[in-house]
């Protein structure tokens, strides 16, 4: 029996399943969690979604009703997870992925476990394991499942929804190398099942305000700095100038990628004045041009080699004076 096949099995012997994600919920995340719990639902079986943590608010537009937080109410998850004796693990493949609360829970368990995800080296927690880590994303491997268990016609737009989502989300808008035909296949199951593309796009993308986008305006035509000398762009946004354009949080988060896009640059710092400090984002190019040794060697930061971020306690021009002194050693010509 194929392995999903065997899954199907265990989700219709079981009375009470449960569905887990990892702590700082994201695309595929949810995406994978929704689309497998509606795949149940269709089949004619009842499943709970519980996550460690709520979703980041660029998918504030999704339904997430069906979601029960361990942030928000730890009786109920807890009480779930004892009842549960089926739980699904998605998009993580260790215990400590979903928050110190929900190990416990999910480690005290004595139910049956299945695993599905794509991260490197997983830890054999489960009674099934899939562990597929060529895969674009867990959303991709919800579609094979649906399809190996023989049930690709219980495919619809609702199921299919959420798992375009998280494979749109975990593959930087299908552009990572993670994709491959397979993943364009999905998709284009997903498109036949009636899932409307175009919306989901215009949900995720178009939501600026329009005291943002001044915001973007002013930080490009009046503060952009780029030192050419080293291709790296620099804004640095003082705390009136947040608040003459109404600024709201989150609204430079992609200020850095923005500027980093400007051709031949090798990297992009963004700071913003908080109280009574400065909040920098550095974003580069490249395992040859890594930020985060930059932002934990002098910024009091770190992070991914091409993601990190950091903080000043100086001034606005003594953190400009700071990086300008800085970005030659870590960026020679
Ligand atoms: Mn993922």
């Amino acid at each position: 029996m194929n392995i999903y096949k065997q899954i199907e099995t265990e989700i219709q012997a079981a009375s009470h399943i449960v569905i887990t994600a990892h702590k700082s919920a994201d695309g595929d995340s949810i995406g994978s969690s929704l689309g497998l719990l509606h795949f149940i639902e269709k089949l004619g079986k009842k499943a709970v979604v519980c996550h460690p943590d709520k979703a980041p608010t660029f998918l504030y537009w999704l339904d997430t009703t069906a979601i029960i937080l361990m942030t928000d109410n730890p009786e109920e998850v807890t009480a779930q997870m004892k009842k549960a004796d089926l739980i699904f693990c998605l998009d993580y493949n260790a215990t400590n992925r979903v928050g110190s609360e929900m190990q416990v829970l999910l480690e005290e368990a004595t139910c049956k476990k299945i695993m599905i995800d794509h991260h490197l080296n997983p830890e054999d927690f489960p009674t099934i394991t899939v562990s597929e880590t060529t895969a674009s994303s867990t959303a991709q491997l919800i579609v094979d499942l649906i399809e190996q268990s023989g049930h690709l016609e219980l495919l619809d737009k609702k199921i299919g929804t959420p798992l375009y989502l998280g494979i749109l989300t975990d593959t930087g808008g299908f552009r990572f190398n993670s994709v491959k035909p397979r993943t364009h296949q999905v998709l284009a199951q997903l498109l036949a099942a009636g899932v409307e593309h175009h919306l989901i796009h215009e949900k995720l993308n178009d939501t600026n305000t329009e005291s943002r986008l001044r915001l973007q305006g002013y930080a490009l035509s009046e503060k952009l700095e780029i030192l050419y000398d080293h291709n790296v762009a620099i804004i640095s946004l003082s705390k009136e100038e947040l608040a003459k354009y109404n600024y709201q949080k989150g609204d430079t988060d992609s200020l850095a990628n923005l500027i980093l896009s400007i051709k031949g640059m090798r990297a992009a710092v963004v700071f913003t004045e908080r109280d009574g400090m400065m909040k920098i984002s550095f974003r580069s190019k490249g395992a040859e041009n890594p930020v985060n040794v930059l932002a934990k060697e002098h910024f009091n930061g770190g992070g991914h080699a091409n993601a990190a971020g950091g903080r000043s306690d100086l001034t606005v021009d003594g953190t400009l004076e700071k990086l300008k002194e800085l970005i030659p050693l870590y960026f020679q010509k």
